[in-house]
């Protein structure tokens, strides 16, 4: 058992970490300025460098994720139009139904395996031009997938899908809040992956390890649209280069070391893998998320994520029997090592403690 002075392994998310000592200085030293006017510095070189990062011509800096994604759906869609993506993504599935909260836009959702789908799967999916229907307008897709398991897309897939949306009219917007866990995981370098997007989200607050933001990138035309979006979001920031120099540390610093956070993912799998009653879904890890199920006569996912909050180990129960654990910057290899120790305990645990009648006529009979 961990003692009190332990810090638990949060393995919840990684949007749980915090900035490093030197993050934190680079953060205090930054030269800020009003951004609402573009005179943040530090700012104006996040958004050039993530720009030439994935071969757009501009970004825009904003508070979050949702933001950034939603501020793609505006850019693309008027109300009346419709938006296709699967069926988990975090578009669709987290953000409050903001397509149509915040675009008055419909969604059609497609099925997809570990969160991707095939191009064939949405081939009937475009609207005649009626006044009865909907008009298709935009694709989304999620790269690497986060209730899909942190799958990354297969390149030739999204080549495909997004070659045929632009075929026929319509916009691509790719929600990249994990796209460099993608590219560190398949080798794909980041503009290859972008170019095939008209707008391209990122977030520096999930694995990068920043503590603030993302970004949305595209033409300039389009980041010129995005700027009067975000200020309607509420999403204009003053000497928000405070924050955007942690986002910039984190580009320069931190995106070669997602390769150690799925290592770690890949040898608590390994741990998760040899508790009988835990059952890895899917069962390759490719990134830093661990998804797994719970067999029933363990409990429930909750009744497990309890146990392992007792051995020092925090994850989310995301489904009744389901769990994700999250590797990340604040998670060392030694930690899974304790992490994987908790997950043996508490499993074994469960099943002692969920068969106590078995036990009682074994003893009794
Ligand atoms: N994801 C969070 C939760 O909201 C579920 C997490 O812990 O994984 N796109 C994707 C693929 C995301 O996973 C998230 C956050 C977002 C967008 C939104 O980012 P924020 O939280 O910055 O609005």
């Amino acid at each position: 058992m961990p003692t009190m002075t332990d810090r638990p392994v949060d393995l919840r998310s990684d949007t749980a970490t915090r900035p490093t000592p030197d993050m934190r200085a680079a953060m205090a030293a930054a030269e800020v300025g009003d951004d609402v006017s573009a005179e943040d510095p530090s700012i104006n070189r996040l958004q050039e460098k993530i720009a030439a990062m994935l071969g757009k011509e501009a970004a825009l800096y904003v508070p979050s994720g949702t933001m950034s994604n939603q501020i793609g759906i505006r850019l693309h869609c008027q109300p009346g139009d419709e938006v296709i993506l699967e069926e988990s993504a975090h578009i669709y599935a987290y953000e409050q139904g903001g397509i149509a909260q915040l675009s008055g836009c419909a969604s059609r959702t497609v099925h997809g395996e570990n969160g991707i789908f095939r191009l064939e799967q949405i081939q009937d999916f475009i609207r005649p031009d009626n006044c009865h229907y909907v008009r298709t307008r935009l694709v989304c897709l999620e790269n690497t997938s986060n209730r899909g398991g942190g799958t990354v897309w297969p390149y030739e897939r999204v080549e495909q899908i997004c070659d045929w949306a632009h075929s026929h009219g319509l916009a691509t917007h790719l929600d990249g809040a994990r796209l460099f866990n993608a590219v560190v995981a398949s080798g794909v370098p980041a503009e290859r992956w972008a170019q095939h997007f008209d707008t391209v989200s990122i977030c520096f607050s999930k694995g990068l390890g920043a503590p603030v933001g993302s970004a949305i990138c595209g033409t300039r035309k389009a980041i010129e649209k995005a700027v009067r979006v975000r200020k309607v979001f509420g999403g204009g920031m003053r000497q928000g280069g405070i924050i955007a120099a942690g986002a910039l540390y984190a580009l320069e610093n931190n995106v070669e070391r997602l390769a150690d956070d799925h290592a770690n993912a890949r040898r608590l799998a390994e741990f998760i893998g040899q508790c009988d009653g835990l059952r890895l879904d899917p069962p390759d890890v490719q990134t830093n998320l661990v998804f797994f199920n719970v067999e029933p006569r363990l409990g429930t996912a909750a009744d497990f994520t309890a146990r392992l909050k007792k051995h020092g180990v925090l994850a989310g129960a995301l489904g009744k029997q389901l769990i994700r654990a999250v590797t990340h910057l604040d998670v060392s290899s030694a930690d899974i090592e304790r992490a994987g120790a908790a997950f043996k305990a508490a499993a074994a645990e469960a099943i002692a403690g969920a068969r106590p009648s078995e036990t009682t006529r074994g003893a009794y009979a």
